[in-house]
């Protein structure tokens, strides 16, 4: 009856953020040794968060700077490129990188939250908590809702259709080919490949087209739009002015052409 409980509470939690250790640990190792080139970056970027998660959560003196680091490295990756990942994922470590993230980000919150709420926290803990776990949530949050329309713009897709569909490649700096050419009728999917360091985007300002193809990605894009001829160009940086450009047409007739064809159906297509 004499041994005080506190330590005892928060054996389930060390083991959770245990096991969270050793999936990020695997992850770098797959980054450092597994994968056929090694990335540094990845392997910190995937360990960092969830030991600074696991710092927090043990209340360390570093906490504070723990969860700043997590919002950080969070708003560092980019949301549109975590929220890829999640939601399309093209190769298992970037995904597990994704989820790794938005799990150090949802334990960081709560540690935040139990820094703050603790009966023994000073004034200084309490404005870290509540304002680190507010910058991770804000991270959080831009993440998720870059995550939703994505989903509404490629997840109807069927295996089968994702394989047929035409490939517009973005390089430095053009598309390939420039020139698309669809039939009028049912939605158009394209899929984009980006395998250059840049971020590049497909976008048709015309018809609210504005499609983030995160370096070495792909993404599908579905166009819905009544015959005529828009401008595509790619957003990023001064890419446009560098030729950038491209055109699509939607021709008065169901013709298809081999540089696009209609998906044979594009069921749950929605418009954010
Ligand atoms: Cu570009």
């Amino acid at each position: 009856m004499s041994t005080p409980a506190p330590r005892r509470r928060t054996s389930s939690a060390n083991t959770a953020l245990a096991a969270a250790a050793v999936l990020a640990a695997a992850n770098a190792f797959a980054f450092l040794v597994l994968a056929g080139r090694p990335d540094p970056g990845m392997a910190a970027v995937s360990v960092l968060p969830l030991a600074a998660a696991v710092l927090l959560w043990r209340r360390a003196r570093v906490a504070p700077f723990a969860t700043i680091a997590v919002a950080a490295l969070v708003v560092i990756i980019r949301p549109v490129d975590l929220a890829f990942d999640l939601v399309r994922p093209g190769a298992v470590l970037p995904f597990a990188t994704a989820a790794a993230l938005v799990a150090a980000a949802g334990v960081a919150i709560v540690s935040s939250l139990v820094l703050v709420l603790r009966p023994s926290a000073g004034r200084g803990d309490r404005l870290v908590g509540v304002g680190g776990g507010a910058a991770v949530g804000v991270a959080l949050a831009a993440t998720l809702l870059v995550v939703w329309p994505q989903a509404d713009d490629t997840g109807s897709l069927t295996d089968e259709q994702l394989a047929a569909l035409p490939t517009v490649d973005l390089t430095n700096f053009k598309f390939s080919p420039a020139q698309l050419r669809v039939g009028r009728g049912q939605p158009v999917a394209f899929k984009f490949t980006n395998d250059t360091d840049d971020n590049h985007t497909f976008t048709i300002t015309e018809l609210g087209v504005d499609l983030e193809v995160p370096s070495g990605r792909t993404r599908i894009a579905v166009v819905d739009a009544r015959p005529g001829r828009y401008a595509v160009h790619c957003a990023a940086g001064d890419h446009r002015e560098k030729g950038m450009v491209g055109r699509l047409t939607v021709t008065d007739d169901a013709l298809t052409s081999p540089t696009a064809a209609p998906a044979t159906s594009t069921g749950a297509h929605h418009h954010g």
